[in-house]
């Protein structure tokens, strides 16, 4: 233990947890990102408090800075602060440990960043990372400090100690989700939330997971806590769940946030069974594969009040989905995209740009797919290579060396040098956006003045555009 530590308030060890995630500072928030308290965090809260420890939370997600946590400090005095990281807060996240460090606590980081990092935050202000599942290390953790005793050493911490990173022995997940309390929601101000939610869509909306992991490996996902590995909570204890979001905080619209939603066939159908009988009247979405929904399943969906599905379309190549190891094919899409239409459920396209191995011809088919099934909403990324990934590793000679910022993170500048320059593919971004418009468009203006339009562009990017931006030869000529 270091000298630091000051004189602990008597009791039972205080834990505060800190989200560093401020939503102005993202450039991203306003187009894309719908905000959520961490489910992480609120789920590490009601741990701790189910094991006896006093947890406060400071939330940055609506604040302008870190003074907040300044504030709580002072007023709480924690034994130890934990703090959650993305690469997005990564500056965020150090600011908050010097200020714990300044009021004498013990600073711990969690989550996806200092996960894939772990050294890094070490050496700039934390004392430990806890780089896996989180609510049994931390209530180990915080039982020693409040004891004064050195946590390094066990099971799912890693610290520094003369320069060197010491592990403790990886600490077995937790077998039984159902055995994890509900959210510990009342740690943040819920219904700054909600009400936002309420202003912008007239819906008091809710995230809620009911799983951890995922068993696909696509060779660009970063997964460091939980890996491949694959854990689902019962539907009994979902459903517990979302009734307890109605009754306490009028929840009308549940966004499932799994990595995928309903890996399991049987899982899902009880789900949706227990769904249908307890009339909960909640509208919801989720994020699922094209593989797993079959028509069938959709329509049950749809009728439990599914609105919205996120896919991971990715590619209109099925040559770009082999080399992702996406373990998808094209005709799943098409499949998938076609039951969503007939049955009315809004789609949410992922597409990747700039994988290694996607030529001008690649692009061109996914624009191609993009344009049959005009999806209601997409967001078109330049892939990003996150460490720890194959994709990652295969292009770790060729990074750009620019600053992982937030416009890089979020898919908007190419961080390695790909295969043609970062203004070709934010050109084929804008590409995708003119077709949305123009699909779009097709209620309003004529099919031939759509078409028009659609045709004007694609020849002005084949003739200029292309070989301005590339210095290579025109590719084939969209069809629609
Ligand atoms: C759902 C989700 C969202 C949702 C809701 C997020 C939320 N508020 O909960 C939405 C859509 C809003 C979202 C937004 C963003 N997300 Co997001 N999201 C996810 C997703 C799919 C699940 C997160 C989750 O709840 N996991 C389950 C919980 C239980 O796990 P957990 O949070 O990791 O916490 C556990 C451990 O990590 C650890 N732990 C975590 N924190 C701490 C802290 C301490 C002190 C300790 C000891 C332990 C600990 O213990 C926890 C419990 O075991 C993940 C992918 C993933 N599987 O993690 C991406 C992911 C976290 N998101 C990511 C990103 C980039 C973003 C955005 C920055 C996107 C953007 N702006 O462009 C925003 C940021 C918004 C924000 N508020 O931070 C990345 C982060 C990558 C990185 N290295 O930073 C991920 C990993 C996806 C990916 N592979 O790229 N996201
Ligand atoms: S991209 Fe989605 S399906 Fe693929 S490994 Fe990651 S979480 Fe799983």
């Amino acid at each position: 233990m270091t000298e630091r530590r000051r004189a602990r308030v008597p009791g039972l060890p205080r834990v505060l947890l800190v989200d560093p995630y401020v939503a102005r500072e993202d450039p991203m928030e306003r187009k894309f990102v719908e905000l959520y308290p961490s489910l992480g965090l609120l789920t590490l809260g009601a741990y701790l408090r189910a094991h006896g420890l006093e947890v406060s939370m400071t939330d940055l997600t609506f604040a302008r800075d870190s003074r907040p946590v300044a504030a709580r400090l002072r007023a709480f005095r924690p034994d130890v602060v934990g703090v959650h990281t993305k690469t997005l807060t990564h500056a965020r996240a150090l600011e908050v440990a010097a200020l714990a460090r300044a009021e004498g606590a013990y600073v711990v980081a969690g989550g996806p960043d200092s996960a894939t990092r772990t050294a890094d935050y070490l050496r700039s202000g934390f004392d430990a990372v806890v780089p896996g599942e989180g609510e049994e290390t931390l209530v180990e953790l915080a039982r020693r400090v409040a004891a004064g005793e050195d946590p390094t050493g066990i099971p799912g911490l890693t610290v520094e100690r003369n320069g060197r990173l010491v592990r403790g022995p990886p600490r077995p997940f937790i077998p039984d989700l159902d055995a994890l309390p509900l959210p510990a929601w009342d740690l943040v101000d819920m219904e700054e939330y909600l009400g936002r939610w309420e202003r912008s869509t007239g819906e008091r909306r809710a995230a809620v997971l009911t799983s951890r992991g995922c068993p696909f490996d696509c060779s660009w996902c970063s997964k460091p806590t939980f890996g491949r590995t694959f854990r689902q909570q019962s539907p009994e204890r979902v459903v517990a769940e979302l009734r307890a979001l109605k009754d306490r905080y009028r929840v009308d619209y549940v966004r499932f946030c799994d990595d995928v939603f309903g890996i399991s066939r049987p899982w899902i159908d009880r789900l949706l069974t227990s769904l249908a009988e307890e009339d909960l009247r909640l509208r919801w979405e989720c994020l699922a594969r094209v593989d797993l929904l079959k028509p069938d399943l959709l329509r049950r969906m749809r009728s439990t009040g599914l609105e919205r599905v996120y896919v991971g379309v990715e590619s209109g190549s099925q040559k770009m989905l082999d080399l992702m190891n996406r373990g998808t094919r094209l005709a799943q899409v098409e499949r998938t995209a076609d039951a969503l239409r007939r049955e009315g459920i809004r789609q949410f396209w992922f597409l990747m740009l700039g994988y290694p191995g996607e030529t001008l011809e690649d692009i061109e088919e996914t624009l191609r797919l993009f344009r049959r099934f005009s999806p209601e909403e997409y967001s078109v990324s330049i892939a990003v290579p996150v460490p720890g990934t194959r994709f990652y590793d295969s292009v770790k000679e060729r990074l750009s060396g620019r600053p992982r910022s937030s416009k890089g993170v979020g898919g908007k500048s190419l961080l390695y040098e790909a295969a043609y320059p970062e203004k070709l593919y934010r050109w084929e971004q804008a590409r995708f956006g003119l077709e949305a418009a123009l699909g779009r468009a097709r209620d309003r203006l004529s099919p031939r003045v759509v078409e028009r339009i659609g045709h004007a562009a694609d020849r002005f990017h084949e003739k200029v555009a292309t070989p301005l931006l590339t210095g290579k030869k025109p590719p084939a000529r969209v069809a629609t």
